[in-house]
């Protein structure tokens, strides 16, 4: 071995000995600039730093610009692109079949929020435990530019059209029905993204994350509330957030007059210094009510709003055997010859 060859540094690994480059995806068909990119890289990243050995991930995804993002990120993970707004019952019924995987979703607020809407607030009624989030850019990207559900009343389209119908509030619709970690960010804030990402790996229960991910080549012009410019004059986050994996020592002390301190499911640790608002994420009708009067009032809050970490999660509740009913054997799925008998007799 060359002298150079022996010195020649060791590449960068994580808890479980792989590098970056193992939670790497295809290479993105999306337009240069949309915000759908950065959020897969985010999502590859916290993976990586939680140490997530991608083969026992899931990515599931519905129709649009933001559903074939998947493909864009963690490529030795199982992968599945749905139909139009049916990501929920798809991804309900894997992580029934396997109950130890880790599953994301990622939709669009088309996706979830027209067609989708009626399996998706089930899905959060479920408590079912993924991370589910939506790329929330306003329009339909992939269909040319219409407006979506969460536009906001009085933004324009490139051609002069005013969208004459209020905004669904996705965060404040998960917080009624029945998610138990939601959180608000921006596709351009790297720091909040990706704490609230390894917060969501550690969850367990729904996670909804409504990330503002501007579509640069349909809404990103003056007059639309989710463009670049828009976001970086009315992104409001409600607090600093910071993260502390279950696989690092808390050395960092904290005041607990300024900071809420939030033990996650695996022994991690969520924390939020507050800015301005005296506010604690545990209360569900304090989160609704904030949701809406800074909507109101015009800003984009973002943060993360409501965390219960004891709430029963779906597979729990179903009291599954341990074991993935995927791959259990035919002898013990199947009831024997003499519980199909009494079976028989206790309907005769
Ligand atoms: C059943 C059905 N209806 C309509 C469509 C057309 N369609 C494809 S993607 C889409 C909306 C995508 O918007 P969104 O989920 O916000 O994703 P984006 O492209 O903005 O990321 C629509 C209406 C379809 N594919 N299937
Ligand atoms: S059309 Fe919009 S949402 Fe679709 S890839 Fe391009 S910028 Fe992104
Ligand atoms: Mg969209």
């Amino acid at each position: 071995m060359s002298a150079a060859a022996a010195e020649a540094p060791k590449p960068k690994t994580n808890r479980i000995g792989l590098q970056v480059l193992d939670y790497r995806g295809g290479k993105t068909t999306l337009c240069a600039g949309c915000g759908h990119n950065a959020i897969s890289e985010r999502i590859l990243e916290a993976y990586y730093e939680m140490g997530i050995q991608p083969e026992r991930v899931m990515k599931m995804s519905g129709i649009g610009c933001s559903s074939k993002s998947p493909a864009y990120f963690m490529s030795r993970s199982f992968s599945f692109n749905s139909v139009h707004g049916r990501m929920p019952s798809v991804a309900t019924g894997a992580l029934l079949a396997n109950k130890t995987m880790h599953s994301i979703g990622v939709s669009g607020d088309g996706d979830s929020m027209s067609i989708g809407l009626g399996q998706f607030v089930h899905l959060l009624r479920r408590n079912v435990p993924m991370i589910y989030i939506i790329e929330d850019n306003g329009v339909y990207g992939l269909t040319k530019g219409q407006f979506s559900a969460t536009a906001d009343i009085g933004s324009k389209l490139k051609t002069g059209v005013v969208n004459d119908l209020p905004a669904i509030d996705i965060c404040a619709l998960a917080v009624q029905m029945g998610a138990t970690f939601v959180g608000r960010s921006f596709s351009g804030d790297k720091k909040q993204l990706s704490a609230m990402l390894k917060a969501a790996i550690a969850h367990r229960g729904t996670v909804l994350l409504d990330v503002i991910s501007p579509c640069v080549t349909f809404n990103d012009h003056e007059g639309s509330t989710k463009s670049y410019k828009y976001m970086q004059e009315h992104d409001e986050p409600i607090g600093d957030l910071s993260f502390v994996p279950f696989f690092e020592d808390i050395t960092v002390d904290y005041d607990p007059n300024t900071t809420i301190d939030v033990p996650m499911h695996d022994g991690s640790h969520l924390r939020l210094r507050k800015l301005h608002e005296d506010y604690s994420p545990a209360n569900r009708t304090d989160a609704v009510k904030l949701l809406m009067e800074t909507h109101a009032r015009g800003e984009v809050l973002t943060g993360v709003f409501y965390v219960d970490t004891q709430q029963t999660d779906f597979t729990t509740l179903l009291n599954l055997v341990d074991e993935p009913l995927a791959t259990l054997p035919e002898a013990r799925v199947r009831p024997g010859r003499e519980v199909l008998a009494q079976l028989m007799q206790s309907l005769s």
